[in-house]
C-alpha cells in the first residue's frame, strides 16, 4: 500500500518551473519504519544552485510588481490544494519522516494554516505613515522585498517549516530558492507540484535537493542571495551565521532547545502528565520543541514519576502508518546512535534510569530504527544530558526546591525555545511567563504545539533573534523603505530649515 504513493524512481530539481534532470550523483532515500528504498535523490551541485537563482532573478522582478493581493491569491489556492491532498501528502510525510500519522496529518494542517494565515497578509502588509518634520512634506515606511532568498530546511518538520519561511517570502514579493532535506524530499516535490498547479509563476520558487556542504554552501555563498533562513544543528547553523556574517548576508537561525516542563507542588498532576508525555515521547522527542527535562518540586516527584511511569506504557511504537502506534521510529541510523550514546553519558553521570533506555529489536523493529520511550531521574542541572539537545524520546527529571530555582535550572542551558509551567497559582504563572529566558512559554500545556500565527524562535544558542512564522517572518524577508515625499516645490533642508 505504502509503495504506491511513490510515483517516480527518481526527484528532479524544479527549476524556472520546469523539472529538470540530474545528470550526477543520487542519494537514496530510505523510510526509517522499515528500511525500504522509496526514491533517489539528487545530489545537486553549485551549478544547478546558479542556474536556480538566474531564474529566480527574473521571475522576482515580475512578481515583486503583481500586487500583494494578487500574490496572496496563489496562496489562497496553495492551501486549498493543500487541504484537497491533506491525506496524500500525511502519508507521504509519514513514509519518508516516519511520523505517526496523527501527527503528520497536524503537521499538514500546519502548513494549509501558514498558506490561509500569509494570504491574509497580501492585503495587510502593513507600513507607517510618520509626520515629516518640515511644512508640506509626507514621510512613511513600507515593506518592500528582499529580492532572491534562500530556504534551508529540516527532515523533521519538512512541510511546516518550509512553509513557515516560503509563504511569508513569497507573499512579501520575493523568489525563493528551497533547499529541503535530503532525508525527507517528497515533500518538497509535492509542494513543488502543488505550486505548479495553484498558478505560481513559474521561478518564484525553485527546489535545488541535495547535502549541505555543496547546495546549502553554495546558496550561502551566492551573491545574488539575499537573505538565508536556516533551521537544523546548532554547528550548521553557527557555520552559516559566521559565512553570511563575513557577507553581510542576512541570515535567520532556528537551532534546537533543551526544553523544560516546570511542575509545581499544586499543579495539576494528570494534566501535567499527559502533558509531558506528549511533549517528550511524541514525534520520537525528534521536535525542536520536545520536552527534555522536567523540572519537579521535590513534594511532587515521587508521585509524579509513578504517574509517567504508568502512562509511558500506552505508548506503542511501531510503523507510523499504523493508525495504533503513537510513536514513530528514529529518522535513521546516526540519529540513533546519537540517543544510545546518552544512555552511557546518563549512567556514568550518576543519573538513575527509571524507564527504557534501549533499541528495540526482533521482528519488525529490526527493520527500522526505533528507540523506546525513556526516562532518567535524580539528575542534576549540570550533566550532560540535561544540557545538550538529544533530539530522541529521552527525558531527564530534576527536582528543585521552589519556584525561584526551577526558572534559574530552565535558564541555565544553551537553548532559549520553549518552556512550561503547571500551576494552579497565579501569581506563579506571571512571575514564570516573565522570568522564563525562552522565545515561547506554555502553561499547563506541554512545551510543543505553537501556532503558526505567533512568532516561533528562541533565545541564546536557538537562533539569532529571529523569528519563524507569525508576523515577524515578514522581517526576515522584506526591507523596510524609508520615503519621503516633498510637496512644498522649493529645497527644504531636513534638520536645518526647521524653523
Ligand atoms: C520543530 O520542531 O522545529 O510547536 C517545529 C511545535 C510544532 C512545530 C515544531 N508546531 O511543536
Amino acid at each position: 500500500m505504502s509503495q504506491a504513493l511513490v510515483t517516480e524512481q527518481k526527484l528532479s530539481n524544479y527549476i524556472n518551473g520546469e523539472w529538470v534532470n540530474h545528470d550526477g550523483d543520487y542519494a537514496s532515500v530510505v523510510n526509517p519504519a522499515n528500511g525500504e528504498h522509496l526514491i533517489d535523490v539528487p545530489l545537486s551541485t553549485k551549478e544547478d544552485v546558479d542556474q536556480a537563482v538566474e531564474a529566480a532573478k527574473v521571475a522576482q522582478k515580475e512578481w515583486a510588481l503583481e500586487p500583494a493581493p494578487q500574490r496572496a491569491e496563489v496562496l489562497f489556492r496553495i492551501g486549498a490544494i493543500m487541504k484537497e491532498h491533506k491525506e496524500h501528502l500525511s502519508q507521504i510525510l509519514t513514509m519518508e519522516n516516519g511520523k505517526v500519522i496523527e501527527e503528520a496529518r497536524g503537521e499538514v494542517q500546519e502548513g494549509i494554516d501558514m498558506a490561509f494565515y500569509m494570504a491574509g497578509e497580501g492585503r495587510r502588509l502593513f507600513g507607517h505613515t510618520t509626520p515629516a518634520e518640515l511644512k508640506d512634506k509626507f514621510a512613511m515606511s513600507q515593506r518592500a522585498p528582499v529580492g532572491v532568498v534562500g530556504i534551508i530546511t529540516p527532515w523533521n518538520f519538512p512541510i511546516a517549516i518550509a512553509t513557515w519561511k516560503s509563504f511569508p517570502a513569497i507573499v512579501a514579493g520575493n523568489a525563493v530558492i528551497w533547499k529541503p532535506a535530503t532525508e525527507t524530499p517528497m515533500m518538497a516535490y509535492e509542494m513543488a507540484k502543488i505550486f505548479e498547479e495553484a498558478g505560481l509563476p513559474k521561478g518564484v520558487v525553485n527546489v535545488v535537493f541535495g547535502k549541505g556542504s555543496q547546495v546549502g554552501d553554495a546558496m550561502v555563498e551566492h551573491p545574488n542571495i539575499r537573505v538565508i533562513s536556516f533551521t537544523g544543528s546548532n554547528d550548521t547553523g553557527r557555520m552559516i551565521a559566521g559565512k553570511c556574517g563575513q557577507l553581510l548576508k542576512k541570515v535567520s537561525l532556528e537551532m534546537g532547545g533543551k526544553n523544560a516542563v516546570i511542575v509545581m507542588d499544586d499543579a495539576d498532576l494528570d494534566l501535567a502528565v499527559q502533558g509531558i508525555v506528549w511533549s517528550a515521547y511524541g514525534t520520537s522527542g525528534q521536535r525542536c520543541t520536545a520536552c527534555s527535562r522536567v523540572i519537579v518540586h521535590e513534594d511532587m516527584k515521587e508521585r509524579l514519576e509513578e504517574r509517567l511511569l504508568a502512562e509511558m506504557e500506552n505508548i506503542t511504537i511501531g510503523d507510523g502508518l499504523d493508525e495504533k502506534n503513537k510513536m514513530g521510529p528514529i529518522i535513521n541510523e546516526d540519529g540513533l546512535k546519537k540517543i544510545e550514546s546518552y544512555m552511557e553519558v546518563g549512567k556514568n553521570e550518576g543519573a538513575k534510569l527509571l524507564a527504557g533506555g534501549y533499541t528495540l529489536e526482533g521482528g519488525d523493529y529490526d527493520k527500522g530504527y526505533y528507540f523506546v520511550p525513556t526516562l532518567f531521574t535524580d539528575v542534576l542541572p549540570d550533566m550532560r544530558i540535561a544540557r545538550e539537545e538529544i533530539f530522541g524520546p529521552v527525558l531527564s527529571i530534576i527536582p528543585v526546591k521552589n519556584l525561584d530555582e526551577a526558572i534559574e535550572v530552565n535558564n541555565d542551558v544553551a537553548y532559549g525555545l520553549s518552556s512550561s509551567i503547571f500551576t494552579q497559582d497565579i501569581n506563579k504563572v506571571f512571575q514564570a511567563q516573565r522570568d522564563l529566558d525562552t522565545g515561547i512559554v506554555y502553561v499547563n500545556a506541554g512545551t510543543t504545539g505553537a501556532e503558526i500565527h505567533l512568532p516561533f524562535g528562541g533565545t541564546k544558542g536557538t537562533g539569532n533573534g529571529h523569528r519563524d512564522s507569525g508576523q515577524a517572518a515578514l522581517d526576515v524577508f522584506t526591507e523596510w523603505k524609508a520615503v519621503y515625499v516633498d510637496f512644498s516645490g522649493k529645497l527644504q533642508r531636513a534638520q536645518i530649515d526647521v524653523e
